[in-house]
């Protein structure tokens, strides 16, 4: 694997997951493969679960880690060519790339979305620049528009908590063999394809039963300041693939009007404005804010639509998951609690934001396994 950017990049999903799985039995059996290997972590914004769990991820396959804070230390750093450097920016990316790139062998580059041009944050500028001039292997930890390790480590967490793990192709004989109180999902024959959006004309009553595959609802919850897209985008992307992949999963999109996500991750998900009747029967909830994406209206891409003091009824509560199936809640973390996410959701024994954060560990040592594999 030479680039981590989008779900395809890591293939089929079931190998995926049970390589997930085999890395979770013993993470320290591959330490020969990083043995003499650098790996570069690149911030340009905050973090804490992706510094630590990607840094983890590599030693635990054997590799020597270097973390760079552009903004805490390194020189400021000029974005784009033909730029007159007369500012407080002492070094061009052009160079700065080929340079860092010499001092190791992966590169892992966090840079969020700037907000001041959609055109610039959807074609990627920054990550481009990366992969284009490093010469190296390039893992996505945040872009202006993905954030793959966190979805991946997010698909891990949804199958590991799925009672009957989200069985394999084939599977589905075995499946039937099984009491229906055992059963928590179930998928397609081979060759047939899972309708994505199925969900939003028959949705299903209380419990689980055998023949149905699990609800996932994507939430979008208020926030004081304009976050990026990547988050959603990313997730939306990896439970459609999921879930064309014969996964059995059933993904549904909740969010005021004027959130639409961008076609490129999102299309072909069932989006329900109303967020009650999105989360009945629900077995995942997966809660983030994201600003305007810009698709229904692209002179607000990047904006907080609403004062969120008049958004407070979408903060996930009590109210919202009684109507789930019994949910699970999620989020990526960093979270505002009473924001986002009321404290007794958060800290019920139903929230899965710990192990989630944990198998960020994983999906790294998956995706930094096969970029050395392939060197
Ligand atoms: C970032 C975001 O929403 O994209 C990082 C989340 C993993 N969150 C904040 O900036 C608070
Ligand atoms: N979820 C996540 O990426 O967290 P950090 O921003 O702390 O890395």
């Amino acid at each position: 694997m030479k680039v981590f950017q989008h779900v395809t990049d890591l293939g089929d999903l079931n190998v995926a997951l049970a390589e997930a799985q085999e890395v979770k039995r013993d993470r320290y059996q591959w330490q020969h493969l990083g043995r003499n290997k650098t790996a570069l972590l690149i911030f340009f914004n905050n973090s804490l679960r992706t510094r630590l769990s990607t840094q983890k991820a590599a030693m635990n396959l054997g590799m020597n880690v270097i973390v760079l804070d552009v903004n805490q230390g390194a020189w400021k750093l000029e974005t784009e060519r033909g730029v007159v450097m007369d500012g407080d920016k002492s070094e061009h990316l052009l160079e700065a790339i080929p340079v860092m790139a010499s001092y190791c062998d992966l590169i892992g580059v966090r840079s969020f979305a700037r907000f001041e041009s959609r055109e610039d944050d959807y074609e990627e500028k920054i990550l481009n620049q990366f992969i284009r001039y490093s010469g190296r292997p390039v893992f996505f930890m945040e872009s202006a528009t993905v954030h793959p390790l966190q979805a991946f480590a997010d698909l891990i967490t949804i199958e590991e908590q799925t009672p009957s793990p989200l069985p394999l192709k084939g599977e589905r004989g075995h499946l039937q063999d099984q009491v229906p109180s055992q059963i928590h999902s179930t998928l397609p024959l081979e060759g047939e394809s899972l309708r994505v959006g199925e969900l939003c004309s028959g949705m299903r009553g209380g419990g689980l039963c055998p023949g149905r595959p699990i609800k996932v609802v994507l939430s979008w919850a208020p926030h004081p300041k304009a976050l990026p897209q990547a988050v959603p985008n990313s997730f939306a992307e990896w439970m459609l693939a999921a879930s064309q992949q014969g996964l059995g999963i059933d993904f549904v999109i909740t969010h005021p009007e004027g959130y639409e996500l961008d076609p490129q991750f999102a299309a072909g998900a069932c989006v329900e404005y109303d967020q009650m009747k999105a989360f009945e029967g629900a077995d995942f909830v997966y809660a983030k804010n994201w600003s305007c994406p810009g698709v229904t209206r692209p002179e607000d891409y990047g904006k907080v639509l609403h004062d969120y003091h008049t958004m407070m009824d979408w903060c996930v509560s009590a109210r919202q998951m009684a109507v789930t199936n019994d949910a699970h809640f999620m989020h990526c973390l960093p979270v505002r609690r009473n924001m986002i996410v009321t404290d007794d959701v958060i800290e019920s024994p139903r929230s899965l934001v710990i192990p989630e954060a944990a198998n960020r560990e994983i999906s790294a040592q998956v995706v930094l396994k096969r970029m050395l594999e392939a060197l």
